[in-house]
């Protein structure tokens, strides 16, 4: 039989109104309950797929690829970050990969912002006293935690998510610093009055808030080590909305409860979903179950770009998010 539209394989379960047009478009293989795939499932799941669709509780290795066959042209990742993906073995298989870009920019950026106002202000500390009925009632010197405006914000990674956290901390008066591979356009730096620092370790040992916006890749696994990190101040707050990755965890946790620095505010983690029993313990940390772009709005916005990064290869044409093969210099 002659198979006339292409097979889209979906590891989870997307918005409904996505999956139903990608019903209406092709021939899809849904995860109708949800639970994440183990990597047998999922090599049975992708097998004979033209086109997979994953997300990060995936991971995509050279196995999973061998299992789903030579059919398999496209991997449209549901999501920015691609590093659950095998990109070397994508590559020597031909496979195109893209992602979800723009379409999550401003709500992991206001989740960032949400966690840069959260953790010096105490805000979940001061949350779970009313609960759990611990108020004596207002005190001029209890819960004083410190104040943000003024102070001097690093951001890690200076893409779009780094930019929007920068325009939203510029208007809560705080200064922004950066450090990148490159650096951005000097209208950027103008517009968000942003201090370029070549050198991270200089930026680090002088921030009073530092927060991190690049890709995980191997380039930046532990980025922010064990070392880099006892360049802080004690009076300095880490905050991560891209991966946990990029951090030695056992490192930062240790400072924590060290008090070497003040706090954190963390919304991915190493070994999701498993978390640090020691980080839980901690009551300077504020902590986040991966939930930077999860509005209705964003994984919609995602659909609607996984949607049209298949459209677009099945039609012959570059797909607008690729990933792989990169740039083809036209
Ligand atoms: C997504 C994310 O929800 O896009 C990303 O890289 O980290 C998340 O916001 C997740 O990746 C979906 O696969």
């Amino acid at each position: 039989m002659v198979r006339q539209k292409p097979l889209v394989v979906v590891t989870r379960k997307l918005p409904d109104v996505i999956e139903t047009r990608m019903m209406e478009l092709f021939d899809v293989r849904l995860n109708l309950n949800d639970e994440p795939y183990t990597a047998a499932a999922l090599s049975e799941a992708v097998s004979g797929a033209d086109v997979l669709v994953p997300t990060v509780t995936d991971r995509i290795d050279a196995k999973v690829l061998a299992a789903a066959g030579e059919r398999l042209k496209l991997i449209a990742n549901y999501g920015a970050g691609v590093d659950h993906i095998d990109l070397r073995a994508a590559r020597e298989r031909g496979i195109t990969v893209t992602n979800t870009p723009d379409v999550l920019t401003e709500d992991t950026a206001d989740m960032t912002m949400a966690l840069i106002l959260a953790v010096p202000r105490r805000l979940t500390e001061g949350e779970r006293v009313i609960r759990e009925g611990r108020w004596p009632g207002w005190s001029p010197t209890w819960m004083l935690g410190n104040r943000v405006s003024g102070k001097r914000l690093g951001i890690v990674g200076m893409g779009r998510i780094g930019q929007a956290v920068a325009r939203r901390a510029r208007s809560f008066n705080m200064s922004i610093h950066y450090h990148n591979r490159r650096r951005v356009h000097q209208e950027i730096e103008a517009e968000l009055e942003a201090t370029y620092h070549e050198s991270l370790d200089q930026m680090l040992a002088r921030m009073d808030i530092v927060t991190v916006h690049c890709p995980h890749t191997p380039a930046t696994f532990h980025l922010l080590s064990a070392r880099r990190l006892k360049l802080l101040q004690p009076h300095a707050y880490v905050i991560n909305t891209a991966r946990g990755e990029i951090i030695d965890e056992a490192a930062l946790t240790r400072m924590l409860r060290n008090r070497e620095i003040a706090g954190a505010g963390l919304d991915v983690f190493e070994n999701e979903p498993a978390i640090n029993p020691k980080l839980l313990q901690l009551d300077n940390v504020v902590l986040l179950p991966h939930m930077g772009s999860s509005t209705i709005e964003a994984r919609i916005g995602m659909g609607e770009c996984v949607l049209i990064n298949v459209r677009s290869v099945m039609d012959g044409h570059l797909p607008p998010n690729r990933v792989l093969p990169e740039d083809l210099g036209f």
